[in-house]
């Protein structure tokens, strides 16, 4: 309902004049009107709708400023649960090649007696893994004798080739990691047919220069062209009945620690991967081997002979001993409790030291993939 008015007047320009309050009144399609008092409350109502949706818009905001602000805390709170978690399992690492070290030594310097016609468990050491708790958490260690692996630095092109292709490694890649490790130690520059020297590693961001000489530490393998991470330190693999296995990569079979000067390989600490790849290793041999010493380790490469008559030439048998080097790669996984969040420290040992400075550390990776070595 509306009010017409005779004074005011409509203008030209479609306003009101000669009203004191132009708010009041309101231009209808050519005369002035006023708004009654419902009009004017109808009018106050669409306000505070406006003002309803206004104040609606600010709360949505402010909810979402307060849910992004307990996002953020909860993601910051958890990165320094899992840091903190991350540091602890590195401390109950090193506990764990601790304790793994003091029992290598113990065992150097004892002198076990066995017992004739007693069978005997094998320890934790003759297994290879040292398990245990420290802290409020977890560690397995893995103890890798040195002179069971194939040393980067006398191998042969072909059985570095076999070893490669025995680890899983497709034959393409295979070609490519062989080559590419030959032309990084050899001295010249010209590089084999799946190799690389010099202009290949120049293309790289950043570039650098091939080695040109001896490896110093098996993890330099990952700057020469075709190693990546996972065929270096492997990964884990689902098998057909779903559950995960550790799949080894190469460091599991190079050294650079065992014999210079012959490249001798221990029959009792050897994978199968490295027994296949001895020259001239049968297959079904390498099995024998593996199966004989789980309960028997040999003490002469000529055991081996007549356990396996006619089956490994002279040449064979030289690229095989029975002598142990004393040193080990140490695999240290470890959980703090309650945390899936894992520490992997990777350590070459040896215990070729005096009374005063019984073991020496050789190297010491703290940057492992944590998915490396042993699992808990
Ligand atoms: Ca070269």
């Amino acid at each position: 309902m509306k009010n017409t008015i005779g004074n005011p007047q409509l203008t030209e320009h479609g306003t009101c004049r000669g009203e004191p309050s132009a708010f009041a009144l309101w231009a209808s399609a050519d005369k002035c009107v006023r708004p009654v008092n419902n009009t004017i409350g109808s009018m106050q109502c669409a306000e505070c709708g406006v003002v309803l949706v206004a104040l609606l818009w600010v709360f949505i905001a402010l909810s979402a400023i307060v849910l992004s602000f307990a996002r953020e805390s909860r993601v910051e709170v958890t990165a320094i649960r899992n840091a903190q978690s991350l540091e602890k399992a590195y401390y109950i690492a090193r506990a764990g090649l601790s304790e793994t070290i003091y029992r290598l030594l113990h065992q150097r310097f004892s002198s076990p007696v066995s017992t004739p016609g007693l069978q005997q468990e094998p320890t934790p050491l003759d297994l290879g893994r040292i398990e245990g708790e420290f802290g409020g958490g977890r560690f397995l260690v893995e103890i890798q004798d040195e002179s069971g692996k194939v040393n980067l630095n006398t191998v042969s092109e072909e059985q570095l080739r076999t070893l490669v292709l025995a680890t899983g490694i497709p034959p393409r890649d295979a070609d490519i990691i062989t080559d590419s490790i030959m032309d990084w130690i050899d001295q010249d520059n010209a590089h084999r047919i799946n190799g690389a020297e010099d202009e290949y590693y120049q293309t790289l961001n950043p570039p650098y220069t091939p080695k040109n000489g001896s490896i110093d530490a098996t993890e330099e393998i990952l700057l020469v062209r075709g190693v990546t991470p996972e065929y270096f330190y492997g990964k884990p693999e689902k098998t057909d009945d779903g559950s995960v296995i550790y799949k080894y990569g190469l460091s599991r079979y190079l050294t650079v620690y065992s014999n210079l000067n012959r490249n001798q390989i221990n029959v009792n600490f050897a994978p199968l991967p490295v027994l296949l790849s001895i020259p001239g290793m049968p297959p079904e041999a390498a099995e024998r081997i593996l199966e004989r010493r789980r309960t028997n380790p040999f003490q002469s490469p000529r055991e081996i002979s007549s356990e396996i008559p006619g089956a490994l030439g002279a040449e064979t048998l030289q690229y095989l001993m029975t002598q142990a080097t004393g040193t080990y790669t140490l695999h240290a996984a470890a959980y703090e409790r309650n945390s899936n969040v894992r520490r992997v420290i990777r350590a070459v040992v040896s215990l070729d030291g005096n009374q005063q400075n019984l073991h020496r550390i050789l190297y010491w990776n703290e940057s492992v993939p944590s998915y490396e070595g042993a699992t808990l």
